[in-house]
């Protein structure tokens, strides 16, 4: 069960008796929470017990949760506005945040899990079961949106004053359903049973401008003035949901804006009978924070995206000079209180806007603005995919928001003269570096905007670094080598150990204490000399095999296939792209199956459990392509009666946090297969090993340090470095000569291009097979052999189980460093520049 610490009993107040009456009604005692839970139903759902749906129930304990977490909150307002405070804040821009059902997660921070139990459970209810009601808010698209929610949960668990920025997304990334074998998507409406945990703040609002033109006028004091007359604007009004640290009393606020009309009806319009054109701006204006893009490249080109991004940049730097100004600061110390991290350059149009706030509006010089722009603002940079970087068509950019092109044409006169000073004559250079791409079209480059703007830039895992600092943001390394710093990404171990794992967590618990939920890095160490003690390693194998037993009947359910509970799990949980190589995977099942075929099931093979799941971007073919082969080929040998027996495939459709949290913890093998160089860092990759998966995988991302960590005997490698990628491909790789060299391989491929995962049909997977044969983009056929070797290995060593165990205790005793904890320290140390606030304990 989750682990257990004790609470400080309150000292009895003087108020009398309204107060104690307030106390008991906080209880954290089970019948206190039952009560409580009764009277939501009554009082704010209006709904006698005996009627209450399964939402009702959740929706009644997930108020008297909240209420719990918002004296936190109430508390952690009260030291940040405190008028001695020099507390700075930091602001998490991100235009998503992956949070997952709050519920589980708020009882497991706030330390009320077995009280809700009991609670639910003297009520007629399985806590468990009120938990899973909860629809997750599928605010992000995958890796940076979930980043977005351990590094709040870190924030709140390390007591920083925090506020995480973002938009409010009616319709979340879409649900996936499978049919036929491929991807359909089907709307999220997440909020359609409503939404318990967010608090709206109707008087928390921002009028945002757009469009429209720029005037230059002289003041009477001789300095020049630009007004923007917009030609449109919306309004974005305050969702907050808390966010809970870990046993601390420091609760912040994921701050999500919603977009609406300023005037819900053009009365104009209305007057003269146009009652449907009245109606049209309102629905306009609400199409702002209507839906979240799902990650279709290329990233050019969305007029509503580039809306969506300043809509909510504006919101939130308006929300922190507002809270500024009202603790009394003067705009000129703003860098001194306010720490702002841009997630990727989708919050980067913040470096002008910033800008736009202090000179226009509040009439700073532009030297100082720039300063303190610059001394405000960091960058993080999640990818170097160069079909991923944004650039806005200047066109586009200027139409949409022109005050803010001039000002960053001004920035960039004034950045380029710069260069020009310090390397004069070197042409090519100030062109490279310019926040204007003028090869062809003009774009405005949102990766310079954010690192000119910011006084600290950091990739997300060592190796990304280093190659951000080689390639992508080469010059501006050169230009300003001290900015550059990298943080390893880190994930929570409340939701993807604690909450999730609880079987594991008690097990650990047992033997180490429970310090290790809030010290990971520290503590996790303590469990490596139980990795070769029978007894202990006998109650792993218990944990996983309950964990697999679990997993096994959810796979049932949603996929309607059997799997062995003894054979191995190896698990490849992700978004769907060509660079993360689902079909490199899908290659090494068709080659057992192929042996197995040729020895009519004579070939000694370990037994697996290959389990596939992820979303494709819905305008990314390829990708889709390759969930229906993954579909396809499981189809074959799942029905087939001599290779069924050894080896099962399942797609688990809908992947998300809450498919996450029954995945890991069941898992054996962790996928992590990426072509070197392309995955920035990964976080499942982290999740697995936390709970005890090992991974085979390439030098890739944070595997690199993964393997570090977890020692070279406790991590299967194969595939070509990054450095070796480059190579081959300068020497004239050529797939189609790896192809013929290699039978197995070749037996493979021609099997899936002869269609006979496709009944027949040769056409159907021509595009991926052609991709693969004649330019094989992703290196897939040059590691095709070292991979599947690798995986012969996998099968050996799992077929030790004393041996395997152990490895998987390493694994687990031995990645304490990705916790988001360790991610987020760096981060204020390096970074932020901020301390936390005094903790107490929740
Ligand atoms: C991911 N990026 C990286 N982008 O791919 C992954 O390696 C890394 O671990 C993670 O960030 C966290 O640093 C990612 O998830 C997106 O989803 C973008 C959303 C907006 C559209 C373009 C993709």
């Amino acid at each position: 069960m989750t682990p257990k610490v004790a609470h400080e009993s309150e000292s009895k107040g003087t108020h009398g008796a309204q107060i104690d009456h307030e106390r008991a009604r906080s209880s954290r005692e089970a019948d206190g929470i039952a009560r409580e839970v009764i009277d939501n139903l009554r009082y704010l759902l209006a709904k006698l017990p005996h009627h209450a749906t399964r939402n009702d129930w959740y929706m009644a304990l997930a108020y008297a949760v909240r209420k719990r977490m918002l004296d936190g909150y109430i508390a952690t307002v009260e030291q940040v506005s405190a008028p001695d405070t020099s507390t700075k804040i930091v602001a998490y821009l991100s235009a998503e945040f992956l949070t997952g059902p709050h519920l589980g997660n708020g009882l497991v921070n706030l330390g009320l899990w077995d009280a809700a139990r009991e609670a639910m459970s003297s009520l007629g209810h399985d806590l468990a079961n009120v938990i899973d009601q909860e629809e997750e808010p599928g605010l992000g698209n995958g890796g940076l949106g979930r980043l977005a929610a351990c590094y709040m949960d870190s924030l709140s668990s390390l007591n920083v004053a925090a506020v995480g920025y973002g938009i409010r997304y009616e319709f979340g990334i879409f649900d996936q359903v499978i049919r036929d074998g491929w991807q359909d998507e089907v709307t999220d409406k997440w909020l359609r049973f409503g939404n318990p945990w967010e608090i709206v703040h109707s008087d928390v609002t921002y009028d945002v401008q757009f469009g429209g033109t720029t005037r230059q006028s002289v003041g009477a004091d001789g300095r020049l003035r630009v007004d923007w007359l917009p030609a449109k604007a919306v309004k974005g009004v305050a969702y907050d949901t808390p966010v809970p640290g870990y046993r601390t009393s420091t609760t912040n606020m994921l701050r999500l804006w919603k977009a609406e009309a300023i005037e819900s009806f053009n009365f104009d319009a209305f007057n003269v009978g146009d009652y449907y054109g009245a109606v049209e701006e309102k629905v306009l204006s609400e199409t702002i924070s209507k839906v979240l893009y799902p990650n279709d490249e290329p990233a050019a080109g969305r007029r509503l995206r580039l809306a969506q991004q300043y809509f909510m940049v504006s919101c939130s730097l308006q929300d922190m000079v507002r809270l500024h100004l009202m603790r009394g600061k003067r705009l000129e110390e703003f860098h001194e209180y306010w720490a702002v991290q841009l997630n990727d350059t989708h919050p980067a149009i913040a470096v002008a806007e910033l800008m736009r706030l202090l000179v226009d509006e509040h009439l700073l010089e532009w030297e100082q603005a720039w300063d303190i722009t610059q001394q405000t603002c960091a960058y993080t940079n999640h990818t170097l995919l160069p079909e991923a970087l944004e650039k806005w068509p200047v066109s586009l950019f200027g139409t949409l928001l022109p005050r803010h092109l001039e000002i960053v044409y001004e920035i960039n006169r004034r950045f380029l003269d710069e260069v020009r000073r310090l390397h004069p004559g070197e042409d090519q250079l100030a062109r490279r570096l310019s926040l204007i791409d003028e090869d062809g079209d003009r774009y405005v480059r949102m990766a310079h905007l954010a690192t000119v703007g910011s006084h600290a830039i950091n990739g997300v895992a060592a190796l990304h670094t280093d190659l951000l600092k080689q390639t992508v943001l080469r010059d501006f390394h050169q230009f300003a080598p001290r900015k550059f710093l990298n943080v390893t990404n880190g994930v929570t171990p409340r939701r993807w150990i604690a909450l999730s794992n609880p079987a594991l967590s008690s097990l650990i618990t047992r033997h180490i204490g429970d310090r290790w939920v809030a010290a990971t890095e520290h503590e996790f160490h303590r469990l490596e000399p139980l990795a070769v003690d029978p007894g202990f390693q006998h109650e792993w194998r218990e944990v996983k095999a309950a964990n697999k037993q679990a997993l096994a009947e959810f796979i049932k359910d949603r996929a309607a296939l059997e799997v062995d509970v003894q054979s191995l799990f190896d698990v490849q949980v992700k978004r769907l792209h060509e660079y993360k190589r689902q079909h490199l995977n899908v290659l090494h099942l068709i080659t057992l199956y192929n042996r197995l075929k040729r020895t009519r099931g004579a070939a000694t093979m370990t037994p697996r459990t290959v389990i596939f799941g992820g979303k494709a971007a819905p305008g990314y073919r390829m990708a889709k392509l390759i969930i229906k082969l993954i579909t396809a080929v499981a189809d074959v040998i799942n029905r087939d009666a001599v290779t069924s027996r050894v080896l099962k495939v399942v797609f688990v459709p809908d992947f998300n946090v809450k498919v996450g949290q029954r995945i890991y913890p069941a898992a054996d093998l962790s996928e992590q297969i990426s072509t070197a160089g392309k995955e920035a860092s990964g976080t499942g990759n982290m999740k697995f090993a936390m709970n005890g998966a090992v991974t085979i995988g390439t030098l890739d991302g944070a595997n690199v340090e993964i393997r570090e960590e977890v020692g070279p005997q406790n991590f299967f490698l194969f595939g070509l470095n990054e450095a070796e990628v480059g190579q081959t491909r300068a020497q004239g790789y050529s797939p189609r000569r790896v192809y013929e060299q290699d039978d197995e391989l070749r037996e493979a491929i021609d099997l899936i291009g002869d269609g006979f995962f496709s009944d027949g049909d040769r056409d159907l997977f021509r595009p991926l097979v052609d991709s693969m044969l004649d330019r094989d983009d992703y290196m897939v056929l040059a590691d095709y052999r070292s991979y599947v070797d690798c995986q012969q290995q996998v099968g050996e060593a799992y077929a030790n189980r004393s041996q395997w165990t152990a490895m998987s205790i390493l694994n687990t005793a031995r990645v304490g460093r990705f916790s988001s904890d360790r991610s987020i320290r760096e981060y204020c140390r390096d970074i932020w520049q901020v301390t936390p606030l005094i903790a107490s304990r929740g």
